[in-house]
């Protein structure tokens, strides 16, 4: 085959899958109902590809909730504790968000992606055995209407490489030799099926997560490479290079390898004489950014490839599942930046030109190519993309701006300025999002209100909130941003640089999603993003109220970003923005700013190598959108999640006054690593875990607060839940935080009788 794409989105193109298997858990929609819903968009998609002139098509990359999901299904891998329930729809939904009775499987970050997928649960006695219904009846369907599939499957090392051990049990890689039979049963099921070519996913050869990956490729694909009774094979690499389990897939009998040509270089691909005898599909067209390909470019790379591989096909440089499906419908954009773009339809239609202008030249395809390169002209031309005040200005920072005072010194001024009580209490930020608080945005967006009605509807939630807070007892209190529906596109709807899309919507897991901001420009702050609220917020209170703001790495994590610049100088452009953000708010008589970084491990590059200098841009950006403010202004920041090994070091660098974190489920742990990297400013381990609806009681909250007092001083402990409210109701969050506030005085009292 000549063109092609890894894969595809399977969400919707307006999220039509959402909406039905959210209909089915809520008892709306039959599965029998669901199942037309699916096969209607796996047909559509298909029919897409086809028309833009794809000629081996991805099928199996549709998924119901997760292909990892769908993996351990069809290696029989689901964890015992779904095993009774008889339905496999209801068991399969139970394993990935669990029921009354059963814990899910753990979810986390497909590779550098915002993908989350879920991680199978592999024991030694996991007893895998091959259930291919799912991957047969795709083909069939597939085949059924006349096109030809390309069943993608994920590899057994990926596999097992991102499976997680059950208790202390063996590393599930340890696994593979009892995975290989059922791959070898599978390419046997394939060839019945009629299957010409299947696709094997190894994005984590790209990767160290496991050691010896290129032995472990060359034994893996060797073996199935020897099988006689087999579909061609296809390896398909991807969000980076491969390195030397490149050459050791190409010295296997397999007949096809995926390289990543948009993270990973044709010099590796050069390096590997073996090539010469393989199809080599060249990711060429970015599939996980929201960029026009310069086909110029690209086609000069595969010009350059011709002669190290055996033959040579185009491809998106991974599966189209991290963009939005189309820029049909984006009408409000300008027609420049609409030029500059492409969404998966769009990368579709790349990948066929370059295919048809490598086999028949590029005249062949001059309108494409001509079209590409004006748009591509008034790009670099854009004045948006190059904004001299704000280059002049990072060009002119240096050390001291990115360092605040002493931390001890900053201490003290804080606590003389604030007053606050010994292990004061506070919460991340968010409240409820209530039904008030939707309709009012709805009614904005259908224009039914006006922005002056919205605002007064937004003043009446914040003052509610402030006032549940202070009969609650909090000492340091939110607004609680019912403003905000994602955080990082309210920021970036009021940051010069970035752009909203209407129909943007990308998977994040499951049946979620996010529409995340595009970042084409130069970023600048017009007007204050916040002021408005937490001022008026402070109005209504004694007690001070925090100002609330996402640092530069989140807010660069969750966005598409430019290609043309290194992420570094996005992320201190947007750290200048937040940083001339806090000083407003300061001036304005705010104490208490939180700038918080959740995605702060999100953005962590794949390979070590490459890690150490991501944390010091990273780091640097924090403090200089932090580092702005007087040292009496006391900064917190907030980070999500409690594995946090690799960044620890880095989240001392931050060098925020406070920090709360997820602890509420690491039992504390991270208490003890933060002291072990000398870590002496303040922290607020989360007391309770805000995912579940569980009401934490008051003896259980001091107890985690006495097992924090043995790894920190009072004197630096704060006590919160361990991440925003937005999810929860109203009533579950008074009842905790009701029993929070009484654990932290009953624990503040025993520490001055004793002191
Ligand atoms: N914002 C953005 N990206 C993110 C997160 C975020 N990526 C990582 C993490 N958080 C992902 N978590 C979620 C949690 C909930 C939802 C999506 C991603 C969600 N989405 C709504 C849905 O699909 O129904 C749509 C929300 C909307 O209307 O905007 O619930 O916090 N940018
Ligand atoms: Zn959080």
């Amino acid at each position: 085959f000549t063109a092609t794409t890894l894969g595809t989105a399977r969400i919707g193109p307006h999220r039509e899958l959402k909406r039905a298997v959210e209909g089915y858990w809520a008892g709306r929609v039959s599965a029998a109902e669901l199942d037309v819903v699916a096969a209607d968009l796996r047909r559509r998609s298909w029919e897409e590809l086809s028309t833009a002139g794809i000629d081996s098509i991805p099928v199996n990359t549709f998924s119901l909730y997760d292909q990892m999901l769908d993996t351990a299904v069809m290696l029989d891998a689901l964890p015992p504790r779904v095993a009774g329930i008889d339905d496999p729809l209801d068991r399969y939904f139970a394993a990935a968000r669990g029921t009354a009775e059963v814990t899910p499987l753990e979810m986390t970050k497909w590779f550098d992606t915002n993908y989350h997928y879920l991680v199978p649960e592999i024991g030694p006695d996991t007893a895998f055995a091959l259930r291919p219904d799912k991957v047969l009846s795709e083909i069939a369907q597939a085949h059924g209407a006349g096109i030809t599939a390309r069943p993608v499957v994920v590899g057994p090392i990926t596999f097992l490489a991102l499976a997680k051990a059950v208790s202390d049990g063996p590393a599930p890689i340890t696994r593979i030799d009892d995975l290989l039979p059922l791959y070898i049963e599978l390419l046997d099921r394939l060839v019945d099926a009629g299957v010409e070519w299947v696709q094997f996913d190894e994005p984590a050869l790209v990767t160290d997560i496991v050691d010896g990956l290129p032995d472990l490729a060359a034994a893996v694909y060797g073996r199935l490479g020897e099988v006689t009774r087999r579909p061609a094979i296809l390896v398909a690499t991807y969000f980076g290079d491969a390195g030397d389990a490149l050459g050791a897939l190409a010295r296997t009998g397999i007949e096809g390898i995926a390289v990543d040509l948009v993270e990973g270089t044709v010099e590796s691909v050069a390096a590997v004489p073996e090539l010469s005898s393989k199809l080599l599909v060249a990711g060429v067209v970015d599939g996980r950014n929201v960029w026009r390909t310069d086909l110029d470019r690209a086609l000069a790379t595969l010009g350059t490839l011709l002669g190290s591989a055996g033959s040579l096909a185009v491809s998106t440089s991974c599966s189209t599942l991290h963009v939005p499906y189309s820029l049909a419908g984006e009408d409000a954009l300008d027609a420049n930046l609409r030029g500059w773009l492409a969404f998966a339809a769009e990368k579709f239609g790349e990948v066929a030109t370059l295919s048809r202008a490598l086999r028949n030249g590029r005249d062949s395809e001059l309108e494409a190519f001509e079209v590409c390169r004006s748009a591509l002209e008034t790009r670099q031309s854009d004045p948006r993309l190059r904004d001299m005040a704000v280059r002049d200005r990072l060009a002119a920072i240096t050390d001291s701006d990115v360092t605040r005072g002493v931390a001890v010194e900053r201490i003290a001024e804080q606590n003389a300025r604030l007053g606050l009580p010994a292990l004061p209490t506070t919460t991340i930020g968010s409240y409820p999002q209530t039904t008030a608080i939707r309709k009012a945005r709805a009614a904005l967006r259908s224009r039914a209100i006006d922005r002056a009605e919205y605002h007064r509807r937004m003043r009446a939630e914040i003052s509610e909130v402030v006032a549940l807070q202070e009969k609650i007892g909090l000492d340091v209190l939110v607004h609680g941003e019912p403003e905000r529906n994602d955080m990082v596109q309210y920021f970036a709807e009021q940051l010069d640089g970035f752009f909203a899309t209407a129909n943007g919507w990308v998977q994040s897991y499951g049946t979620r999603c996010v529409r995340p901001p595009i970042l084409f420009g130069d970023v600048t702050r017009p007007n204050p993003m916040t002021v408005d609220w937490i001022t008026y917020a402070q109005s209504l209170t004694d007690k001070p109220v925090k100002g609330m703001l996402t640092g530069p790495v989140t807010i660069l994590a969750w966005s598409f970003v430019r290609n043309d610049q290194p992420l570094s100088t996005s992320a201190s452009q947007i750290a200048l923005a937040i940083r001339d953000e806090t000083v407003d708010l300061e001036r304005a008589g705010v104490g208490i700013i939180q700038v918080d970084e959740p995605a702060l491990r999100e953005l962590l590059p794949l390979r070590s190598v490459d890690k150490p200098a991501y944390l010091e841009w990273a780091v640097r950006a924090f403090r200089l959108a932090t580092a702005g403010v007087d040292d009496s202004t006391q900064v917190h920041t907030h980070l999500c999640y409690s594995e946090f090994g690799e960044v620890i070091g880095a989240i001392a660098a931050l060098d925020a006054d406070v920090t709360s974190i997820e602890a509420a489920r690491s039992h504390m742990e991270v208490l003890d690593d933060l002291n072990a990297v000398g870590f002496a400013n303040g922290v607020g381990p989360g007391v309770y875990d805000i995912h579940s609806p569980r009401v934490p009681d008051a003896e259980e909250i001091e107890k985690s607060l006495a097992a924090a007092l043995d790894a920190v001083d009072a004197q630096r402990l704060w006590v919160n839940p361990d991440c925003g409210l937005k999810t929860r109701g109203t009533d579950e969050v008074v009842a905790s935080l009701t029993n929070m506030v009484t654990a932290a005085r009953k624990v503040r009292e025993s520490i001055s009788a004793t002191r």
